[in-house]
């Protein structure tokens, strides 16, 4: 006989009760609350087929909710995926165990994404029914016609990245993306009253969703609300009315089973209540049977796919897109084509140079801009927008929601299939960077085309000034954080950047800079992350290292040097990342490990000296800016500033006498 579905559920609370318990850490709330409601989705709704976690078409489950990890993990071992298995899941939250505190992309494939942060599932699930739609429009229904379904808790829709999740989703009308909210009414404090009277789903009608509800106890009642969720056009907010630690006798609709573990007695006459074995990490045979056969719903499925896939005469091509390969072969040519025809330009114009080469050969780009798509140079003449009515377009008008755009591009470039790239300016990856980091944190190849790098923006003044972005996003592990000095290099640090499995940020200039490399190079110089742009011609007393829009600085500060017969040596280092995984020897080529009297090491870059000492040690000489910018013209501001190369000059000239460097 078929198990009933609040058995099937039981299973979930049963496993969600004992990891709690094992771990003596974790949240049973969340999972014993949404067990129902997941039962019908995966039972009933879900397109998955456990063997194959990869399988491109599947439907995208995001569980936003991320504290809840032990619901996803309950899941995945129940229907039958590789991973977790139950041992994993005795092991749940210690170390080396992939039921990590938080479900992590990186750890098991049935993890779509990484969460945790509340509100960025959501906000992912937005770039994947993107990414969805898009691919849908180029591939066709036969290959690619899924879903995105996320449950997401009180806390996700009370974050503000919501709003701009929402906002974008009813706008591109993403009627493939379904979320599930688990109305418990509460969150770590308490009682929602405390903190919210907002009408959440007014909120979201107001947004262009459909809305409705249901008793997200009553697993029948969630799939009577998830087909008319399925049905309308628009994305759809279901909120599932349910009891946070359901089954936890003196415990439930509490706080108290939000984030701990409910204690052997509690866990006890819950099981009893429940009618469950009071053996911990036991799941009935029937049971089990049960869920292992709505793991395999979708094999048939599945199998249909893998036909359509061969008959469709494009297979090859669609793997390598899924699989996200790309050719750098665009930049020799552009490279060519651009050294013939040198000219000063701002590294955000030489970006869009580069896009034209890369759009034209690389179909799986999507750009976009959070409303700033004259000034970071972003879209390409060819590229259309990427609209409601046209899926296909290639470019998106993200509106101001930096954060919304930052998260959705995660989820796109974790969908597969879509290499996005946004941009906005450098100063405002403040409003992104908790999606920055996720976008690190998963391995996520998003490009972030940061523009108006310094104070070289000009009037604008001191709030689009960065001063500490650079080092700051430098200090993030897994993030590329690349400053091209000119044209070449910007083409060069966009070729690293297409091909890492990393995300990437480009700091560009807003004002021009002169053309630094005239000489076509035998291969890609920026891919070492530093590398001498000119050798010393007197004795080499002094190496300037500087990035981006001051290395033109540095080289007439190099030449006015020479002139005082001091050799100077100029660094260009577009990426310090790089440059630190780079061999000893070459490390050591570059910036020789002599004593700072022998050879001064001197930093040039417009913002914070913080950090430099990294580089030029502690005896060297940081020129920087360590204070907020100003409202000025750009050359008034680097002059106000002593970024100039006479002043430059005067500093190190001045240092050299006072350390007794000859
Ligand atoms: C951005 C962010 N802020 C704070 C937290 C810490 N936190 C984890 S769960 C939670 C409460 C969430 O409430 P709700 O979504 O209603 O979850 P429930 O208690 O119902 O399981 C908080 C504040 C977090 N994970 N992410
Ligand atoms: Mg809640």
């Amino acid at each position: 006989m078929q198990p009933t579905d609040r058995r099937l559920a039981n299973a979930i609370r049963a496993l969600a009760m004992d990891a709690v318990e094992a771990a003596n850490s974790g949240h049973p709330g969340m999972p014993m609350g949404m067990a129902d409601a997941a039962t019908a989705l995966f039972t009933r709704h879900l397109k998955f087929d456990a063997a194959d976690p990869r399988w491109p078409d599947r439907d995208r489950f995001i569980l936003s909710a991320g504290h809840g990890s032990m619901l996803i993990y309950a899941l995945l071992y129940l229907t039958g995926y590789e991973r977790p298995t139950l041992e994993d899941i005795k092991r749940f939250r210690q170390l080396g165990s992939p039921t990590a505190g938080h479900p992590e992309n990186f750890e098991l494939p049935g993890v779509e994404v990484t969460t945790g942060p509340l509100g960025q599932g959501v906000a992912m699930a937005v770039g994947m029914a993107i990414a969805e739609r898009h691919l849908n429009a180029v591939y066709g229904d036969e290959l690619v016609d899924h879903r995105t379904f996320v449950i997401a808790g009180d806390g996700c829709l009370m974050e503000g990245i919501n709003h701009e999740a929402i906002g974008l989703a009813g706008n591109l009308k993403l009627g493939r993306l379904i979320v599930l909210w688990d109305d418990n009414k509460i969150t770590i404090d308490g009682s929602t009253d405390l903190s919210r009277n907002e009408d959440v789903i007014a909120r979201h009608q107001a947004a262009q969703w459909h809305t409705c509800e249901c008793d997200g106890l009553d697993s029948a009642d969630v799939s009577r609300a998830i087909e008319e969720a399925l049905a309308d056009p628009r994305p759809s907010l279901i909120r599932c009315k349910t009891v946070i630690g359901f089954g936890a006798p003196n415990k439930q609709g509490t706080a108290a089973t939000h984030g701990s573990a409910l204690g052997a007695d509690e866990v006890a006459a819950a099981k009893q209540g429940l009618g469950l074995d009071s053996a911990p990490f036991t799941v009935p045979d029937d049971v089990l049977t049960a869920w292992r056969t709505a793991g395999k719903r979708g094999a048939v499925e599945h199998a249909l796919w893998k036909e359509r896939l061969e008959e469709s005469g494009r297979k090859v091509e669609f793997q390598s897109r899924i699989e996200g390969r790309v050719s750098d072969a665009w930049l020799k040519p552009y490279l060519d084509k651009l050294l013939a025809d040198l000219k000063p330009v701002a590294t955000r114009k030489a970006s869009e140079m580069a896009l034209e080469a890369i759009n034209a050969a690389i179909p799986a780009t999507v750009g976009g801009s959070a409303d700033l798509t004259g000034s970071n140079n972003t879209k390409t003449k060819a590229l259309e927008p990427l609209t409601a009515d046209n899926y296909g377009g290639r470019y998106i008008y993200y509106g101001i929601r930096e954060f919304g755009m930052a998260a959705a591009m995660n989820g796109m470039a974790l969908h597969g299939g879509v290499i996005p790239y946004g941009g906005t300016f450098l100063v405002f990856t403040d409003y992104a960077r908790p999606a920055i980091r996720l976008s690190a944190l998963q391995r996520a190849r998003v490009i972030y085309v940061m523009t108006h790098d310094s104070i070289g923006l000009g009037e604008d003044g001191p709030t689009h000034q960065p001063i500490e972005h650079l080092q700051s996003l430098r200090a993030m592990p897994q993030l590329e954080v690349y400053r091209p000095a000119d044209a070449v290099e910007t083409a060069e640090c966009w070729a690293l950047a297409l091909q890492s499995e990393e995300p990437s940020i480009l700091a560009l200039t807003r004002q021009n800079l002169a053309p630094l490399r005239a000489e076509a190079a035998s291969e890609n110089l920026s891919a070492r992350g530093a590398y001498r742009l000119k050798s010393a011609e007197n004795n080499r007393k002094v190496i300037i290292l500087a990035t981006g829009s001051e290395v033109e600085i540095a080289l007439a500060t190099a030449a006015q040097l020479e002139q005082q017969g001091i050799g100077t040596d100029v660094v260009s280092m577009p990426c310090t990342e790089r440059f630190d995984a780079q061999p000893l020897e070459y490390r050591e080529d570059i910036l020789p490990d002599v004593s700072n009297r022998e050879i001064l090491r001197v930093s040039i870059e417009a913002g914070t000296t913080f950090g430099w000492e990294r580089y030029v040690g502690l005896h060297g000489l940081k020129i920087g800016i360590d204070r907020f910018g100003v409202s000025a013209p750009a050359p008034d501001a680097y002059n106000y500033f002593g970024l100039t190369p006479d002043k430059i000059v005067t500093r190190i000239t001045d240092f050299m006498r006072t350390r007794g460097i000859q």
